[in-house]
This record gives C-alpha cells, structure tokens and sequence, in this order.
C-alpha cells in the first residue's frame, strides 16, 4: 500500500495565464508537477487530482452575486487538466453541485476515505492557488490526520503577500512546508 500520495490541486486551464480565473505565473509550475509526479510515480506513491468542476449556474460566479468569474464549468476546454497524469491517478471533482462553494479537495467529497482505505498516512501538496484552494486542502489534510508536506516551489498564489500570508497560516497548522527542487 502506498504510504504517500501527492495531492496535485485544480491544475486547469481556467487558473492558467489566458484562462477564465488565471493565477499569474501559473503556467510555470506546469513542468515542476510533471517531475514531482513522475518522481513519486516511481517510488510506488499514489497521485491524486483535484479538479474545480462547477455547473453552469455555480453560487461562486458573479452573474449568481458570487465573487468570481465563471470557471471551470464541466465538461469545457477551461476545466481541462494542464499536468500530465498517470492513468491510475485518482480524480476528486469539488463544487459540483450549484449551491455549494469548496475551496478544499476534502469538502463534499471521499478524499479523505479514499486515502484512509489506500494506507495513505503523508500527502504532498501542489497547485493553485495558494491562498483558496491549496491552503484548505492542506488545512483539511491536517485535520483528517494526514501528515501534511506543502511543496514550496509547485504552488502559486493569486498575489505575492496573500500567498506569504496563506504559507504562515498553513505552518501555524502544522503544515510542513518544503522547498525542494
Ligand atoms: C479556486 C477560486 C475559485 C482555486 C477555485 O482553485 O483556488 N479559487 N475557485
Ligand atoms: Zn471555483
């Protein structure tokens, strides 16, 4: 069983430079993540994807008063993924339904029990962004009791200093925070 998983979070279009929602600079993590899942593919860890899988009508969009524009719909070219996976790797679509907002991975959905039945006891973390989805992904991994690892140099945040200020909230939790590569 494999002990470790790496969690690649919302690697989509939509979050890169010219998409919907974009996080600067995120296109420079892309190939960061592919060695990271490559790396881990190879000691015998287990990848997990997560993807922002709205419909069309999502709580979060502006047109329904929420903060953002509309991204990652189902089924659209924006919420393809961006990252090379393996064929095996688990795929954990969040904020799927209309009414529900979920910045973390383990929200709505069988993250956590997968991983649990899997063996899974360190998780490893990447993504965007930094300050919404990475940070509740790792706060929630802490909190199911997964001994939680932030790859430093595969995330990206929105701005400089919510992204400074995501990586203090996230250490004071427990998150362990590497700088690797
Ligand atoms: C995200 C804003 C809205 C994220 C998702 O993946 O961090 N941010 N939906
Ligand atoms: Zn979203």
């Amino acid at each position: 069983m494999p002990e470790e998983a790496i969690i690649v979070v919302d690697m989509q279009r939509d979050f890169m430079p010219g998409g919907a929602l974009p996080v600067p600079e995120a296109d420079r993590i892309i190939p960061r993540i592919n060695r990271y899942i490559e790396e881990f593919r190879k000691k015998g860890a287990l990848t997990v994807a997560t993807r922002d899988w709205h419909p069309p009508n999502h709580i979060s969009f502006k047109e329904q008063g929420g903060p953002w524009p509309r991204h990652c719909v189902q089924n659209t070219p924006g919420a393809e993924f961006v990252v090379e996976l393996p064929e095996d790797a688990v795929i954990i679509s969040k904020a799927t339904e209309p009414d529900k907002e979920a910045y973390s991975g383990f929200e709505g959905t069988n993250l956590a029990q997968i991983l649990k039945e899997r063996g899974v006891k360190r998780v490893y973390i990447c993504g965007v962004a930094t300050e919404y989805c990475v940070k509740a992904t790792a706060l929630d991994a802490v909190k199911n009791g997964f001994e939680t690892y932030l790859l430093r140099d595969a995330v990206k945040g929105i701005t400089k200093e919510g992204e400074l200020e995501a990586l203090r909230e996230m250490e004071r939790a427990g998150v362990k925070v590497l700088y690797l590569m």
